[in-house]
């Protein structure tokens, strides 16, 4: 009998599906035409499975919104991106380039600073500066130096409903404790990071699913670094949501806000309307994408 689902966990060539008539947990496979087609199922793929014998199968992956190469998961609606203040480090480098890769598959971000308690508070007060930058950007930021505190916490939880939210972010950075803060029943797996390295552990193995405050939540396997192999460099301006607002300024269309006269973002940019970081990150980005096409 062929049912519907949604992929909630892959553990070694199964995949624990949801079923969406019984509400309940039904392990599969997936046939294997699909390693032929070179499909590969995803965590938070929508299925049609077929559960007459002990072990499921999957019969059809249903069409994809979108879908993460890092962290492997499909159809989200919006991510958190957990972002260190120390241990490791706080790197706007790679911050903005998970935000450009979230951009890219039309995904909602949203900045969740952890470990602010081990700044000084000199130095919370500037980080706290340069993530008033994002909120002018338009970026949804979770900043109080205890990260943990129920009245943001409520506040985060608030935005679950209906969605599929990913927590994504640098291993160490701290996803697993935010969740387990969240709903103190999950009990994942957290360990402290490598002070030799200054990185995490990758204590989170899998990609899993949970159902938190109406919606569902991801818990995902942290990276120490991402690349930028999908953005073209036509696209790459478009998701720095920020320079949409001057783009229609620029003298040239399709300007690219380098060198290009008349370029409203980077007079924008000379004002102190879009942050000097983001712009040099948005060049550096702009260097490693042209760097890939040279190599290929
Ligand atoms: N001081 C402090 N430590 C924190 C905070 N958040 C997390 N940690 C610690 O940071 C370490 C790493 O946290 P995890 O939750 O395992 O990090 P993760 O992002 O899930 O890492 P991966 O699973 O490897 O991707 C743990 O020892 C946590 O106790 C925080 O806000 N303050
Ligand atoms: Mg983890
Ligand atoms: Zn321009």
């Amino acid at each position: 009998m062929e049912k519907t689902g949604r992929i909630i966990k892959s553990i070694s060539g199964f995949y624990d599906v949801f079923d969406n008539e019984s509400e309940e947990i039904v392990r599969t496979r997936a046939r294997g035409n699909f390693r032929k087609r070179k499909i590969k199922p995803l965590v938070g793929d929508k299925v049609s499975f077929d559960a007459t014998g002990d072990l499921g199968y999957i019969l059809e992956i249903l069409p994809r919104e979108n879908s993460l190469v890092r962290p492997p998961i499909a159809n989200v609606d919006q991510a958190i991106v957990v972002t260190s203040a120390a241990e490791p480090n706080f790197s706007s480098n790679l911050l903005d380039k998970i935000l450009v890769n979230i951009e890219h598959n039309r995904i909602e971000p949203v900045i969740f600073l952890t470990k602010a308690d081990l700044l000084s508070d000199d130095k919370y007060v500037e980080l706290k500066q340069d993530l008033l930058g994002y909120h002018q950007a338009g970026y949804l930021v979770f900043d109080d130096q205890d990260s943990y505190n129920s009245q943001q916490l409520d506040k985060l939880k608030a935005t679950f409903a209906d969605k599929v939210t990913v927590f994504t972010g640098q291993s160490g950075a701290g996803k697993s404790t935010l969740l387990n803060h969240i709903d103190t029943e999950l009990g994942l797996a957290t360990a402290a990071i490598s002070q030799t390295l200054n990185r995490g552990k990758h204590t989170t193995r899998q990609v899993s699913l949970f159902n938190i405050c109406e919606g569902l939540v991801a818990d995902t396997p942290g990276f120490s670094s991402i690349d930028l192999m999908e953005i073209t460099p036509e696209e790459l301006p478009t998701l720095f949501p920020e320079f949409l607002d001057y783009r229609d300024g620029c003298q040239f269309r399709g300007c690219r806000h380098v060198n290009e006269p008349g370029c409203e973002v980077k007079k924008a940019l000379s004002e102190g309307k879009i942050m000097q970081s983001r712009y040099d990150n948005y060049l550096y980005f702009l260097n490693e994408i042209n760097s890939y096409k040279k190599r290929y």
